[in-house]
């Protein structure tokens, strides 16, 4: 019997995005992989639409835009030569001097003729989909020029795939949009037109570089890096001509997990020599290999600690082996005690990644990227920054992101993350006007960690699950490239590209719903669920809906602490476990106390009363009933709205976003119902406006 995949999404690149290109007549000049994928796009575009395509050499044909490598030779066509003159004349008046680099180019008009220059193949790609997100105004004769280079060398996309489907996890843990696009069932997926067509939205987005299987190393995943490499291979070579280049999460026991070795101990000549080798195969067999993910020390993964060794010791082993080959070691700061005891107030896991890590500080070899979640817990919907960015001048640290939504609505609901980034990315850890995460993230002359996140893709139909959860993913990508755009903006731009207006009845109304429902959803999101920056109310295990208590006496530590008079962690210095003088003076201050304490985080950092009054002027607990209540209003809204595209969209996009909504209204109304009477029950003050709690 045959059996049919479902039709797969098109995400962010529907053929409609490409109508205004496909019309157009190109010439592509340069030769290489990623030019061939330039042409390649070109053509299928032009094939459908009625454009032209050339491939140098081309003589007297007359073009619309030109993509053409800068040390490409000369073409015997005067109007192609003198728009590329024009273009590195702009790129002479516009630019720094520094050269465009792997992945920049250039934008200029010349007379009727637009131009696009790199100086390597990847940023030909690059500027092919700039010029598809630009739709006509590419074309536009007035358009002055444009340089862009990505900020960040490397954005990179996590997956938590597993190979062999775990017992609790399954195929991908905290995977909310089907299966793996590279697993199944312990072997390849086998579908590597999908990978492709994978590795093509993310290089339109910008991300460069995915690990591809989970953090957590399995016995079957293990094996990736020595006797299944090959599976690893065929992805790789899937991706390669999007620019896009293949990490692996390893164990750090691999030694005597596939080597036969007694020991890991990164101290050891045996277990060096043994990384060494290993690493040695896997660039005879991929050369443009990315480098490791490691998660050490860190919920019951192996590490460094085993043997008496610090994570310097550990990370700086597998640097060794991979330096030779220009790989990189991302190694995770998500270390603390998972077998904590609600009894003991001393232990908090917000202090553990600080308190592990910045002795370490200068003793990271260069090839090492310290990986830091944005908080200093795990993920969730508000958190402070993560002290560790502000402390750590000599290491190359990466923000890590989390686009998969385990503490977000699980891509049932519609959360979209770009505002809790770009609040993230802004934020100026030594106080403000002081430098930024973003700057740190980018590092000096752009040496930093770079930008890595958790993905939110599987082999579901939609990619992520909920169609609209697409925009977390693109959003990642473009602020990677560039991580003080507004995201709001890049919000905007997914919805030109995703529902284009050429192909919607009235684009007005679709792209005005869209922001009604998208833009603060997040804050939304906020609202109806745990209360002030507290975090974590959420079902223990499956971390989806509301369980207020779910964790509170529990071994992965305690969030809440409410009783009858009040409710947070006091995380001060003077009374509580310190955390707050983790940061640079300013901040530390301002955390310190709870009068200057920005209201979100507010019981993150104090234990308060349910009289306290807020910065907004309402007390503790009539705003924790104020935002319950508002959360699960807005969400009615959104469904509302979204219920006026119906017709004007892909029908099945529309059901799938509906069917969601009815999802998220039931959640919303569930953590409202909980978390209020859980608080009123506990306080036993009433709702001032007399609401129904129950
Ligand atoms: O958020 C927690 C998740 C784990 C995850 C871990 C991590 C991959 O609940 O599922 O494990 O973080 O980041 O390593």
């Amino acid at each position: 019997m045959e059996t049919h995949e479902p039709r797969v999404h098109a995400a962010w690149l529907p053929p409609e995005a490409f109508r205004s290109l496909g019309a157009r007549r190109v010439l592509v000049h340069g030769e290489g992989l990623l030019v061939d994928t330039v042409l390649d796009e070109v053509s299928r575009a032009c094939a459908r639409y009625g454009g032209r395509v050339w491939h140098s050499p081309s003589w007297d044909v007359d073009v619309d835009l030109v993509l053409a490598l800068r040390g490409a030779g000369e073409l015997p066509n005067p109007a192609v030569e003198a728009a590329r003159s024009a273009g590195e004349a702009a790129l002479a008046e516009i630019g720094d001097g520094e050269p465009l680099g792997e992945e920049g180019f250039l934008l200029d008009r010349d007379g009727e003729v637009t131009v696009v220059l790199a100086d390597a193949p990847a940023g030909l790609l690059y500027g092919l989909f700039h010029v598809v997100r630009l739709c006509a105004a590419a074309f536009d004769p007035a358009r002055p020029p444009e340089r862009h280079r990505p900020a960040l060398r490397r954005r990179m996309l996590n997956h938590w795939d597993n190979v062999a489907v775990h017992p609790v996890m399954g195929q991908v843990e905290r995977g909310y949009a089907g299966g793996s696009i590279f697993w199944r069932d312990g072997r390849p997926r086998g579908d590597l037109a999908r990978v492709r067509a994978y590795g093509r939205l993310l290089a339109a987005s910008g991300v460069n570089a995915i690990s591809v299987n989970n953090v957590n190393v399995a016995r079957t995943e293990a094996l990736l890096l020595t006797d299944r490499l090959g599976d690893v291979a065929e992805i790789a070579d899937a991706l390669r001509p999007y620019g896009i280049r293949v990490h692996l999460s390893v164990s750090f026991a691999a030694p005597v997990l596939l080597g036969g070795l007694s020991t890991a101990d990164p101290l050891d000549e045996g277990v060096r020599d043994w990384w060494v080798a290993t690493t040695r195969r896997v660039y005879d067999r991929i050369p443009d290999f990315g480098g490791y993910l490691v998660k050490a020390d860190s919920e019951g993964q192996p590490g460094p600690f085993t043997y008496g060794r610090d994570h310097a010791d550990g990370a700086n082993l597998l640097a060794e082996a991979l330096a030779p080959h220009g790989g990189v070691v991302h190694w995770r700061a998500f270390v603390y005690d998972h077998h904590q005891d609600w009894r003991d107030r001393s232990t908090d896991r917000a202090r553990a990644a600080y308190d592990h890590f910045t002795p370490l500080d200068g003793r990271f070899r260069t090839n090492v990227v310290l990986q830091v979640k944005y908080g200093p817990v795990d993920f969730q919907t508000r958190e402070p920054v993560s002290p560790v960015f502000a402390a750590m001048p000599a290491t190359r640290l990466a923000l890590e992101l989390q686009v998969t939504q385990e503490y977000t609505g699980q891509q049932r609901h519609i959360c979209h993350l770009g505002p809790w980034w770009g609040e993230v990315l802004r934020f100026a850890p030594w106080g403000p006007g002081g430098r930024t995460i973003a700057d740190v993230a980018v590092g000096e002359a752009g040496a930093g960690g770079g930008l890595v996140a958790v993905t939110n893709t599987g082999d579901d139909p939609f990619w992520t699950g909920h169609p609209l959860a697409q925009a977390n993913l693109y959003t990642f990508g473009r602020l990677a490239w560039d991580p003080w755009r507004d995201p709001t903006e890049v919000l905007d731009e997914w919805m030109t590209l995703t529902f284009p207006p050429s192909a919607t009845a009235d684009p007005e109304l679709v792209r005005r719903t869209l922001h009604e429902i998208m833009d603060d959803s997040w804050r939304t999101y906020e609202r109806y669920t745990a209360p002030l920056g507290v975090g974590f109310m959420v079902h223990p295990g499956d971390h989806y809906g509301p369980d207020v208590d779910g964790y509170e006496y529990s071994r992965w530590g305690t969030y809440h602490f409410a009783d009858r008079d009040g409710v947070g962690v006091d995380r001060s210095r003077a009374s509580g476990t310190g955390f707050a003088g983790q940061y640079p003076p300013y901040w530390a201050q301002v955390y310190e106390s709870p009068r200057t304490c920005p209201d979100e985080v507010l019981l993150f950092f104090h234990h308060v009363p349910y009289s306290h009054v807020l910065h907004n002027g309402s007390t503790v607990i009539q705003h924790i009933y104020d935002t319950h209540f508002a959360g699960v209003e807005e969400v009615e809204t959104m469904r509302r709205r979204w219920r006026t595209l119906n017709g004007m969209i892909d029908p099945t996009v529309y059901e799938r976003v509906a069917e969601r909504l009815d999802e998220q209204v039931r959640c919303a109304t569930e953590w409202r119902d909980q978390v209020n009477t859980y608080f009123f029950r506990k306080s036993g003050v009433p709702d001032a406006q007399g609401r129904r709690i129950y």
